[in-house]
């Protein structure tokens, strides 16, 4: 099947700074497989979800109807929102309610996506379909020389188990028996493109998948955004290490193969054949762009780009480098004898929080991955802030994997230290592994930031 794009949402209303959507949670039949109607919970009717694309300092406001028979939360990840609009998963949309969530898109540009975060239900309705991009640009965005429109291509990619009847099965944590990859809802679709550049918005929507992405015709990528926005500078990438929830934007060069070709975009840690090759690239006839193509000096070749002398109007964005007020430490660890996930021995309690931070405070969390003797994978994602991280068993982290991030990944018995400054907004957040069927059990906790006395 050819590669479905998910059809960009039109606001419903705009003001001068504002625009305003209307979504629909509800489920809905959709063609997965060729000519088989599966069941599957949307947005709008689309598996996934439409795309929004949202412009920093506009604000974007979406009443989202809740036409399901379960509650529903919305999160926007990655995203740096008021807590009234973050989807905390305590604080749902009844079925037959609908609510209204504010956006103030007050950060760089980056690809951001939105998702269900309902307690306990997340990992379930996530995974039968409530999931979708935000492509948040802003004038620095704008101007750089990528490849743009029809060239500009979210891929979302999520694991999958579908029965003989083509419906989707969810069975908690089975993480080895979900045989199919789905890109942007259709397994193995082919993309017929042009011999130009393309900007790949790589979304890992997945409960449970881990991808190590390489192209098979050996071509490198050129990294240029991680889960917060652009790098301090493009990397040069053999491969693309993206976890459940990480995102990568790469731009991928086809100038130089000839038509006729076919490429593969492959996952090489894939646990099985049938799951190897995601999406293959056709690539068809001449280049249609009219605007001079962007050369990149040393992608091709041996040393990396420098971003100021490769690609005029980089952004220069370091991270904050503050003071550290508080240091803590949060151990992840599967319980075998309740089959429950847990942090620093507990699961999520509503009615706990597990870290007060004053507004304004820079913190450094130690994260460990508990799981050396399971061999189990986690990540840790906070709501609300990008965040940097600092290193890893004890080195430095890449700079493509270390800034802006959310969410970091962590092997088993890893050692990961991140930087957090908590300056925007005040309230309770979640923060918990994105293996999502972990944080459904119960692998999440809530900080708090609190106005200064
Ligand atoms: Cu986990």
């Amino acid at each position: 099947m050819p590669l479905s794009l998910p059809p960009v949402l039109k606001p419903t209303r705009r003001t001068g700074d504002t625009d305003f959507y209307d979504m629909r949670i509800a489920e809905s039949e959709h063609e997965i497989l060729p000519g088989i109607r599966t069941r599957a919970l949307t947005f709008n009717g689309g598996f996934p979800g439409p795309t929004l694309r949202a412009h920093r300092g506009r604000a974007v406001v979406i009443r989202q109807v809740n036409d399901m028979a379960s509650p529903a939360t919305v999160h926007l990840h990655g995203a740096n929102v008021p807590a009234s609009s973050d989807g905390h998963p305590m604080d749902p949309i009844a079925p037959g309610q609908s609510r209204v969530y504010r956006y103030p898109n007050d950060q760089p540009a980056a690809t951001l996506w939105y998702h269900d975060h309902t307690h306990h239900l997340e990992g379930e309705q996530v995974y039968r379909g409530l999931s979708g991009a935000y492509l948040l640009s802003d004038p620095v965005d704008a101007l750089l020389p990528f490849p743009s429109g029809e060239f500009d291509v979210p891929l979302l990619l999520r694991d999958a188990k579908l029965n003989g009847d083509g419906q989707l099965v969810f069975v908690n944590d089975d993480f080895m028996n979900r045989p199919t990859i789905l890109v942007n809802g259709r397994p193995q679709p082919y993309f017929e493109v042009k011999r130009r550049l393309y900007r790949l918005r790589l979304i890992n929507v997945s409960n449970l998948e881990v991808f190590k992405f390489q192209l098979s015709n050996g071509a490198r990528f050129l990294q240029i955004a991680s889960d917060g926005g652009f790098l301090r500078v493009p990397a040069v990438r053999q491969e693309i290490d993206l976890w459940p929830a990480e995102r990568a934007e790469v731009l991928v060069d086809f100038r130089s193969v000839p038509a006729g070709t076919a490429i593969a975009l492959q996952n090489v840690v894939a646990l099985s054949e049938n799951k190897r090759d995601i999406l293959q690239f056709r690539i068809g006839g001449g280049a249609s762009s009219s605007k001079p193509e962007l050369a990149i000096p040393g992608w091709t070749g041996v040393r990396p780009p420098s971003a100021q002398a490769g690609i005029p109007g980089w952004p220069t964005r370091n991270p904050p480098r503050e003071r550290v007020a508080r240091r803590r430490r949060f151990v992840l660890r599967f319980d075998p004898a309740t089959g429950e996930f847990l942090i620093n021995d507990q699961g999520f309690d509503p009615n706990r929080v597990d870290a007060r931070i004053d507004h304004g405070a820079t913190e450094i969390w130690e994260i460990v991955n508990g799981d050396a003797a399971f061999g189990i994978t986690h990540t840790m994602h906070l709501h609300l802030v990008q965040f940097r991280v600092l290193d890893r068993n004890g080195k430095p982290e890449p700079g493509h994997d270390a800034y802006p991030k959310d969410t970091v990944r962590l092997n088993p018995g890893d050692v990961v230290r991140i930087e957090a400054t908590l300056d925007t907004h005040t309230g309770r957040y979640p923060f918990h592994c994105h293996f999502l069927d972990h944080a459904t059990h119960s692998m999440m906790g809530q900080f708090e930031v609190v106005p200064r006395g």
